[in-house]
């Protein structure tokens, strides 16, 4: 046999149907084998091939089909390496498997080049990746469950597996293979599997303590336990928070919602976990996004309940915590769901739920404030409206950076069902597309529907081509701003308006949109005022297949609220703690809003 067609055939018994490719000399064998024992989904470009294969995946939550990615070696790679990025830092399942020349011309790494394409793929990615490996010897099934099973259990992550043409192309024994053992096995840290005696005394009492406690779910809860576990866990009535990885998990009227407090864009939620007095914390990494840049304020005023599966992150001690427990954020959980039980909670926080729907009804997400232009679509009234049109079962996809981003963090109404996916660890420009590419092949007869900023949209418009090959039903609404307001502002902000690169005046090239949509052969429309009520708008969402809508905003329109840095005197940057959100809340309602903070922290 083969060895591309075992080395395929393996990974069809591990559970891979699906495969992203761009096709190349260094894995010509490799795609011939995969032509008729999966589904191949051409892209344009190999950083699609990582992206989609990340979001299928994500879409799919562990139900049956498994997508990975295959790229050729050198340019194949080296164009990939951004969603191996993307996949590293959110902590995703994905597997790559690149090309690499023959076993002979890969023996002289002190050469900078003998193959074709010939490049040290291995070393490029082995920074982002749980493991990273070069294949010179067939390796088995055994082998190759043990590597791709790695990228998904504990902290999850990309794995890559480069394979040398010659390798590819031999003849193996199929029964030889199949019996070789794991050669190394790759086994994640160990992690505790219950509370210690002294953890159980402590969790019970900051439980029966708090008056004001809440959850914080992030994307390392995975979605399926988080699930399981939620009958039992809302019968505690403690409020839930959520993470962006996890921003799909509880829908937005639930009760016991609690928002997505972050640096940018919810208002309510920043104050609801700023003024806990227990936070505990489930697979959230408490990055700097979440916590604010003054991560030495966050949650000011309770106690951090910490249980994180990396050691690391523990370790790196930042923010403060009341308590950290080194386990699966889903066991941890469980247990302390059995805790709360235990202690027959008697508060039913009603004080505390009746202060968050106040706080919700006087922190609205869309501020009347941040929009002046009645000429252009108001992007928060439209994201808004926009909620209010999708359906139960429709999968949402944002990009991972600018504006049309942040906006669908801060106003987004998810509705229980509904899939809500992003990336934004790498916050890189050009996912959006990619990611609802796969999103959509997850699921093809359900609607996909993207929100994206024209420049990041910009960087991988090329695969409108895959969209329009496939006919998939993906409906893109382009945020139209004429370039990178992002940009724009931070130059307004820290350079007095020395503007440079962030439009077209200053060098930016953008198409014209309805006319790069046309060339595709998607049809679109303009957005510039309300879509309530707008039949045009209606009948293209609800039409079969692709369908793109150019959102006109503003170039000057601002994306708040946000924490900013100022520079101070001595030169470093100052933040604000997350719930002094700009622009600041006059001092009559921060009284109200605030007010289980003191004073100093009203302002
Ligand atoms: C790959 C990459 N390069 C540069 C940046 C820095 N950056 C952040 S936002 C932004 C502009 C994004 O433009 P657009 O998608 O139109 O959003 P807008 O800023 O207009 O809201 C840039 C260049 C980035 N996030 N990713
Ligand atoms: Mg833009």
């Amino acid at each position: 046999m083969k060895y591309s067609d075992y080395f395929i055939e393996s990974l069809v018994k591990l559970g891979y149907t699906h495969c992203f490719f761009v096709g190349g000399g260094n894995v010509m064998h490799l795609l011939e084998s995969a032509r008729t024992r999966m589904e191949c989904i051409a892209v344009v470009h190999e950083v699609s091939a990582g992206i989609a294969a990340e979001y299928f995946n994500v879409a799919n939550r562990g139900k049956g089909k498994r997508a990975f990615a295959m790229v050729t070696a050198g340019p194949g790679i080296t164009n990939l390496a951004t969603a191996i990025g993307g996949a590293w830092l959110e902590s995703r399942e994905l597997l790559i498997v690149g090309g690499q020349a023959r076993t002979d011309f890969i023996t002289h790494p002190e050469v900078r080049q003998i193959g074709h394409q010939q490049i040290d793929g291995r070393s490029i990615v082995e920074p982002m990746s749980k493991l990273a490996v070069t294949v010179t010897k067939p390796i088995g099934l055994n082998e190759l469950r043990d590597i791709t099973e790695y990228s998904r259990s504990g902290r999850k992550g990309p794995v890559f597996i480069e394979i040398c043409l010659d390798i590819t192309a031999m003849e193996v024994d199929q029964t030889v293979l199949e019996a070789a053992p794991v050669l190394k096995k790759k086994s994640e840290a160990k992690i505790a599997e219950a509370f210690s005696a002294d953890e159980k005394v402590k969790l019970a009492e900051l439980l029966r303590n708090s008056s004001r406690p809440l959850f914080l779910v992030g994307g390392g809860l995975d979605f399926q336990s988080f699930s399981e576990l939620l009958p039992r866990l809302l019968e505690l009535g403690i409020p839930i928070a959520t993470t962006w990885n996890a921003v799909d998990y509880l829908d937005s009227d639930h009760p016991l919602y609690a928002g997505r407090p972050n640096t940018y864009g919810m208002r309510w939620a920043n104050g609801v976990i700023q003024q806990t007095d227990l936070v505990i914390t489930l697979g959230a990494r408490l990055g700097l996004q979440q916590t604010g840049f003054a991560w030495q304020e966050f949650v000011p005023v309770g106690n951090v309940v910490r249980i994180e599966l990396d050691l690391n992150e523990i370790q790196l001690d930042q923010p403060k915590t009341f308590m950290n427990i080194n386990m699966d954020a889903a066991n941890g959980l469980s247990q302390i769901i059995e805790i709360a039980k235990e202690e027959h909670l008697t508060d039913s926080y009603s004080e505390w739920h009746s202060f968050i729907k106040d706080l919700r009804d006087q922190l609205p997400v869309v501020e009347g404030a941040t929009f002046q232009y009645p000429e252009f679509a108001n992007p928060f009234e439209f994201v808004s409206e926009l909620s209010e049109l999708l359906n139960a079962d429709d999968r949402i996809v944002t990009c991972s950076s600018g504006g049309s981003y942040t906006t669908m963090m801060q106003v987004f109404a998810q509705k229980q069902g509904q899939l809500l996916t992003n990336n934004k660890g790498l916050a890189s420009m050009g996912y959006g597309l990619a990611g609802a590419i796969g999103t959509s092949l997850a699921d093809p007869k359900k609607r996909t529907v993207l929100v994206e900023g024209d420049g990041g949209f910009a960087q991988n418009l090329s695969e409108l081509g895959t969209v329009q090959n496939r006919q998939l039903n993906l409906k893109l609404f382009i945020f139209s701003n004429k370039g990178y307001a992002s940009i724009r502002v931070s130059q307004k902000a820290y350079f007095a308006g020395a503007y440079i690169g962030c439009d077209g005046e200053t060098g930016v090239g953008l198409p014209n949109w309805s006319k790069a949509f046309e060339s595709y052969g998607i049809p679109s429309i303009e957005i510039s005022g309300s879509i309530r009520g707008n039949k045009e708008v209606l009948s293209l969402l609800n039409s079969d297949g692709p369908a793109a809508f150019i959102v006109n905003i503003h170039p000057d329109q601002s994306f708040l609220p946000k924490i900013t840095s100022r520079i101070s005197g001595d030169g470093k940057m100052k933040s604000n703690p997350i719930h002094l959100m700009d622009p600041q809340l006059d001092a009559e309602l921060s009284g109200k809003v605030f007010k289980y903070l003191p004073d100093s922290l009203k302002a």
